[in-house]
């Protein structure tokens, strides 16, 4: 039985569903609105920025009317209470809610955006990131700082080294449809790591996973980690 003391948890846009952040593959998802190439590829802000500004002003816009949920504030007083080793939160999810649960335990610097953050913007020449929470404009000098498809996920580098010593890695409300974010639990196994899926319905990647516990985030997540 491996002792824990190094925790990895992965989290998708399923944990902010409950939060009222639409998902992306539901059948009224993000995407269902969209095509992924027009709203979440450089090639699609290059083609019509007007079109990708407004999507990101619009999910921006939202956050002032969502709260982090149950499921955000139980890993956020797992972060400030383990005292075992360590707590890593690697979100695939560019909205606050993590942050903002953070904020409160005074760990805020356990979370990791692999995917970028709805509320920073990067300077479209210099690279400079920054906060911002109004809407960008169009024809303006700054991009949503956000991975899109075929960019580098942010943090790589202290991700894999968090996942090849994690002895937990938990992953919550994801589809397993996007990498390179999919395949940390096969990192975590590789490094002997107990892996458990928290999730709605079976991900792609359910079977990699040690565990399975299928349920609502607000409830599975809170009692998981009690
Ligand atoms: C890259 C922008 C090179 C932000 C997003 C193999 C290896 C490497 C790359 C690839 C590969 N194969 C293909 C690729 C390319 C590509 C990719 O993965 N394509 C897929 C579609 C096949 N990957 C990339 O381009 C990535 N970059 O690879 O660079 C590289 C490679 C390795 C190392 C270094 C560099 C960049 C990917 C980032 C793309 N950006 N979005 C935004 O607009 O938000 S991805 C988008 O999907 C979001 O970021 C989102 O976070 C992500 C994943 O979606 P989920 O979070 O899982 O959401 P989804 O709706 O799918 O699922 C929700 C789940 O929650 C469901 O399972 C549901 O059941 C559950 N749920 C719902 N309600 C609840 C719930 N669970 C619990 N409680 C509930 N209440």
């Amino acid at each position: 039985m491996t002792v824990i003391q190094n925790i990895v948890i992965l989290t998708g846009a399923g944990i902010s569903a409950e939060s009222g952040v639409p998902t992306f593959r539901a059948s009224d998802g993000l995407w269902c609105g969209h095509r992924v190439d027009e709203v979440a590829t450089p090639e699609g802000f290059e083609a019509n920025p007007a079109l990708v500004q407004d999507f990101y002003n619009q999910r921006r816009r939202q956050l002032a009317e969502v709260e982090p949920n149950a499921a955000h504030h139980a890993l956020a007083r797992l972060a400030a209470e383990w005292d075992r080793g360590e707590v890593l939160v690697v979100t695939q999810n560019v909205d606050d809610l993590h942050d903002r649960a953070h904020a409160v335990t005074r760990t805020a610097d356990c979370v990791l955006h692999l995917h970028g953050e709805l509320l920073k913007a990067r300077h479209l020449e210099t690279g400079h990131v920054s906060d911002w929470s109004g809407d960008m404009a169009a024809d303006g000098d700054v991009r949503p700082h956000i991975v899109w498809f075929g960019e580098m996920p942010l943090d790589m580098d202290v991700i894999y080294r968090a996942l090849r010593k994690s002895h937990l890695f938990l992953s919550i409300g994801t589809s397993g449809n996007v990498y390179p974010a999919a395949g940390f639990v096969q990192e975590a196994s590789r490094a002997g790591a107990h892996t458990v899926e928290l999730n709605l319905e079976p991900s792609l990647g359910h079977s990699l996973f040690d565990e399975k516990i299928l349920g609502p985030a607000t409830k599975v997540v809170p009692e998981y980690v009690e």
